[in-house]
């Protein structure tokens, strides 16, 4: 069993997408350990976006993660890093393969809709800034025993 971080970003919020992304993750066979609406302040931003410091995108990216509401999840599964990163598609939604999130519902790469942790130590890490121990719920989901034992 493994979990992993996904955050619906600001556009995929203000485009009525979060019933539709979370549905995708329900209907696979993911489940949804934790869930929440919130705003994504600039020290939030900073600290999530490390990586990408002095990239000559990560003002904007910055600016766009912090303009409006998100959406934050905690979804786990066998291999959920890998099988969610796929589901979601390439960065750029122009290149990504029809079926997945962004090539499904985006065209730009800095409006791609959602993000998706890319290791299970980058969900660890991530998971560690949006969530903390007392946030997550634990369930069985009748008639998938197979998958959650
Ligand atoms: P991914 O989200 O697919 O793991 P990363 O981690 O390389 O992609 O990039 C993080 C975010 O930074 C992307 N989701 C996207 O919003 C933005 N981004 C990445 N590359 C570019 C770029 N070349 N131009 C504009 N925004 C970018």
């Amino acid at each position: 069993m493994e979990r992993t971080f996904v955050m619906i970003k600001p556009d995929g919020v203000q485009r009525s997408l979060v019933g539709e992304i979370i549905s995708r993750f329900e209907k696979r066979g993911l489940r949804i350990d934790a869930l929440k609406m919130m705003e994504v302040t600039e020290d939030t931003a900073g600290v999530h976006y490390a990586e990408h410091s002095g990239k000559d995108f990560y003002v904007s990216l910055l600016d766009y993660i912090t303009s409006g509401p998100v959406v934050v999840m905690a979804v786990s599964g066998h291999s959920s890093v890998s099988v969610v990163r796929d589901m979601v598609g390439k960065t750029d939604p122009k290149k990504a393969s029809p079926g997945t999130i962004r090539a499904d519902f985006g065209m730009d790469i800095s409006r791609n809709i959602v993000h998706a942790s890319d290791s299970p130590e980058s969900a660890l890490r991530e998971l560690n800034i949006f969530f903390r121990e007392s946030d997550y719920s634990e369930y069985s989901k009748p008639g998938e025993k197979w998958l959650y034992p």
